[in-house]
């Protein structure tokens, strides 16, 4: 039944076989819902609403870094600790810095090499698909599967560049921001941006001779975070130092993400913020849709040259132009 191809499954199949924690056709699903056929699409989304029904919560962690802050090794030293706490973990793998070596996938599993052959986790690359740091509505649908699969712990790397911190910040509980030791130098050059929206910041590699820098580290990124605006009233953030090698700090970091969730149960913040990220997301689809059917649109296409030409030569401005275009979209004329 398993290797059926996608269009034979019934919904009932998936529906089944997911929340039954079928790694493979949850796998499956997540795969129809990156497809960009509409049957596929179609199919995804009855599977997601009916896996809704479950109504089952995991905790949700996003790690944010630059390249090689070492996301990828974190994620394999603290899942095997979650593993010790008889947690089921999921993890959503978005590197697009390494897709241009094409080693993305391949890279990141080296890196998960114990992880990746436990029956209890779930690892999977997530296509970036053009988005700023790999994160898209589809990385939410996906987060939303895994969650009616059952995943106890749903972890979602992602790079920090550009937006795509408080793109991933839209669709997770807890953000840990991953830093080199010695970057403390760097603090004024980090957008206050990603700074803002962690819940926590981990100092890596603080192993061997870089534990004299690393807490040097520590003490600069307390300082800066004391400056900053709290994000969830009354958590404060904590600088941690971590050694994905010999496991310094890796405990303490999953105790942090534990308290941080049952104070924000207790007081509310957690619905609130899912609620708010859930109103969000169904904007951004709509947002996107919209833009995919102007785009898409066969008037549109066949007056854009011109009224572009006419812009662009200050013939008429952006604003009649971008009129003339939603007035064809419309079918106005
Ligand atoms: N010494 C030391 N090296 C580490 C540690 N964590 C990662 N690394 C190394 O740092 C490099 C980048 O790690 P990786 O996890 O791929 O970083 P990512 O790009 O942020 O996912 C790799 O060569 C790792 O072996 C650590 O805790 N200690
Ligand atoms: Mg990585």
């Amino acid at each position: 039944m398993s290797h059926k191809p996608l269009h034979e499954l019934s919904v009932d199949e998936f529906v089944d076989g997911i929340t039954g924690g079928s790694r493979h056709l949850l796998s499956r699903a997540i795969t129809l819902v990156e497809s960009s056929r509409p049957d596929h699409e179609a199919k995804a989304h009855t599977i997601l609403d009916r896996c809704l029904a479950a109504g089952r919560r995991a905790t949700r962690i996003g790690i944010t870094g630059s390249p090689g802050a070492g996301k990828s090794t974190f994620i394999e030293s603290f899942g095997l600790e979650l593993l010790r706490h008889g947690l089921r973990v999921a993890v959503l793998a978005i590197d697009p810095s390494s897709t241009r070596s094409g080693g993305s996938i391949l890279g990141d599993k080296a890196r998960m090499e114990q992880l990746s052959t436990r029956p209890e986790v779930f690892i999977r690359p997530t296509a970036s698909s053009g988005y700023l740091g790999g994160t898209s509505p589809r990385t939410h649908e996906t987060i939303l599967l895994c969650e009616a699969a059952g995943y106890d712990v749903i972890i979602v790397e992602t790079v920090g560049v550009g937006q795509s911190e408080i793109v991933v910040n839209s669709m997770v509980d807890f953000i840990l921001l991953l830093m080199l030791p010695g970057s403390g130098d760097e603090l004024q050059g980090i957008k206050r941006g990603i700074m803002e929206i962690a819940d926590a910041v981990a100092i890596t590699k603080a192993d061997g001779e870089r534990t004299g820098i690393a807490q040097v580290s520590k003490s600069d990124f307390e300082a800066a975070l004391r400056l900053l605006p709290e994000k969830h009233p009354g958590w404060k953030r904590k600088v941690l130092l971590t050694s994905s090698l010999d496991g310094t700090g890796i405990a303490e970091v999953w105790q942090n993400v534990s308290k941080f969730m049952a104070e924000m149960q207790a007081n509310g913040q957690l619905d609130s913020t899912r609620q708010e990220q859930l109103r969000l997301l169904l904007y951004t689809i709509v947002e996107d849709r919209l833009k995919r059917e102007f785009f898409g649109n066969p008037r549109v296409a066949a007056e854009r040259e011109l009224v572009e030409r006419h812009v662009l030569s200050s013939t008429i401005s952006p604003f009649s132009g971008a009129m003339t275009l939603l007035g064809a979209f419309r079918q106005e004329k």
